[in-house]
């Protein structure tokens, strides 16, 4: 069945309850095997923002860039929003259970159903109780951080206050941490940790966050997505958000991605390739 998906993505759609459930299950026996800190040491990263149930641009990323000596990253929210949800993540989840190694999903806070309530959820309002119980629970063992050997790190919102890289293994799911990788948004403000946003609960962190928290981390370059009302580069060009949904055109004006070659040092936006899908 997953060879089946994986050769015509289309029958992606097909998959009754059953089916599903052992799909949950297979990719889950892969993911938890993962630790939520994902280094890569070389070759050439493609990172894909927010797809947001956006089936076409994922199709569109993995046929054209799922090959040697490409990663392909994903920056979580897979679900929700977007029309296809349930084809989209259970494409991905079928590649990743053949790939595990080439295609690296992170997860978004649309992934963290177990721990938190939000909307919109139509991706989770449809589904039966018992498959959105088992998305909920694999999608919660997605890790949700990558580092690269050229100074890039890459998650779904802001960075955790942690003190060094290797603590970003210990952040347990649900935990104030993770709300901030989750969760967090940037603002164009010289401020360190902002509070929580008054309507949305997001938390807010400044541009004093960002730098003290990067050399911590010992980066130069933050790609992640979540915040659609973010300007492609922020804080020197060093804090680069994407999205690779339509379901955001309107409020950003194309699909993009960014590309990375590991083989030369990222220092700011301007060292990476930003494209269009
Ligand atoms: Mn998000």
């Amino acid at each position: 069945m997953i060879k089946r998906i994986i050769e015509n993505p289309e029958l992606a759609s097909t998959l009754d309850e059953d089916e599903t459930m052992e799909l949950l299950k297979r990719a889950e026996s892969i993911i938890q095997q993962e630790p939520n800190l994902l280094e890569i040491p070389s070759g050439n990263v493609i990172f894909v923002g927010d797809t947001h149930g956006d089936f076409d641009a994922t199709k569109i990323v993995i046929k054209r860039y799922l090959k040697p000596p490409n990663k392909i990253v994903f920056l979580g929210d897979y679900v929700d929003r977007g029309t296809d949800s349930k084809q989209n993540i259970d494409y991905l989840l079928a590649l990743k259970t053949i790939y595990p190694e080439r295609l690296l999903l992170l997860q978004g806070n649309h992934e963290g159903r177990k721990a938190m309530y939000f909307s919109p959820a139509n991706f989770w309002q449809e589904l039966s109780p018992a498959l959105s119980g088992q998305y909920a629970e694999t999608l919660s063992k997605l890790p949700y951080v990558v580092s690269t050997s050229n100074g890039i790190i890459a998650l779904h919102g802001a960075l955790p206050s942690v003190s060094n890289l290797q603590a970003i293994k210990k952040i347990e799911f649900g935990s104030e941490l993770w709300r901030q990788i989750a969760w967090g948004d940037w603002q164009e403000s010289k401020g360190d940790v902002l509070g929580d946003e008054a309507f949305t609960g997001r938390p807010q962190f400044g541009a004093a966050h960002f730098k003290t928290i990067m050399k911590r981390l010992s980066k130069n370059v933050l790609i992640r997505s979540h915040q659609p009302t973010a300007k492609l580069a922020l804080y020197q060009k060093r804090c680069v958000t994407i999205f690779t949904s339509s379901a955001y055109l309107g409020i950003v004006p194309t699909r993009t991605i960014a590309i990375a070659d590991l083989e030369k040092d990222v220092r700011t936006i301007d060292d990476l390739s930003i494209k269009e899908i």
